[in-house]
């Protein structure tokens, strides 16, 4: 018998694991006939947001990117895409990016569609330019070996120059493969697991995680993790990068 009053989900200070089965849907205006959950924002702590939103045919999402700039990348299914003037159809392994000021509009969906968001508030940075849309296809995208290790391959899908202030990553190990050091930086975190399991040390705690777990890691929460099971692990990540460390 399964115990509904236990759950691997956590939700600490700095960091969180969250599991779906914790998950209860948001409404959220202009994305109609579908669900959302939003998994990390604000109102945890984090200074970005994750949702996941989970399509039928019928699904519309509409808006304008204002301030926040939003990466949408296909886990399951289809749909038709308009940014601006511009429409592409995006399948599974695909992704828009999308900078701010732009309206978009998203449907022809197929039938139990998946995707992952990440929005992020835009930092200008003085002399460079606000970044144009993205369209990808992780297939495209080398798999690098990650500090020289091959059991760890990194595909880096948004282009590494100033105007961007965030990087969406695909992380790829090996069983056993494991990160080289106890990460411990500025930089914050959210990520979603496509595959395989592992174990994640967040903080100074140790959490076995697997396929469809998110974890959030604020700013300094140490990080390691290394892969185990019969597959690879797999998982997508935010970060904020290429800005200043002051105000001023
Ligand atoms: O890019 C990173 O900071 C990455 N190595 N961190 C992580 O996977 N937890
Ligand atoms: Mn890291």
């Amino acid at each position: 018998m399964e115990i509904s009053a236990l759950t691997r989900s956590i939700v600490k200070r700095n960091h969180a694991i969250i599991a779906e089965d914790g998950y209860i849907n948001s409404t959220v205006p202009d994305w109609t006939n579908c669900t959302v959950n939003i998994i990390i924002n604000h109102a945890m702590g984090a200074n970005f947001s994750q949702t996941i939103i989970t399509a039928q045919k019928s699904t519309r999402l509409t808006g304008k990117t204002v301030s926040s700039q939003i990466f949408f990348y296909i886990l399951e299914g289809s749909c038709k895409t308009t940014i601006g003037n511009e429409t592409r159809y995006l399948s599974k392994g695909q992704f828009v990016f999308m900078p701010i000021q732009k309206k978009y509009l998203f449907d022809e969906f197929a039938e139990g569609t998946q995707i992952l968001t990440f929005h992020k508030e835009y930092e200008k940075l003085e002399g460079y330019d606000i970044p144009e849309v993205q369209f990808g296809d992780t297939a495209n995208f080398p798999a690098s070996a990650y500090l020289g290790d091959d059991a760890l391959r990194l595909q880096v899908l948004l282009p590494d120059n100033l105007s961007f202030d965030m990087a969406v990553n695909i992380f790829t190990y090996e069983s056993g493969g494991h990160l080289p050091l106890v990460e411990t930086h500025i930089m914050e975190h959210g990520l979603l697991f496509f595959q395989g399991q592992g174990v994640y040390r967040v903080g100074q705690d140790w959490y076995p995680v697997k396929k469809g777990d998110s974890i959030w890691m604020a700013p300094y929460c140490q990080q390691w993790f290394t892969a185990m099971g019969k597959e690879p692990a797999v998982y997508i990540y935010y970060k904020n990068v290429n800005r200043f460390p002051t105000q001023i």
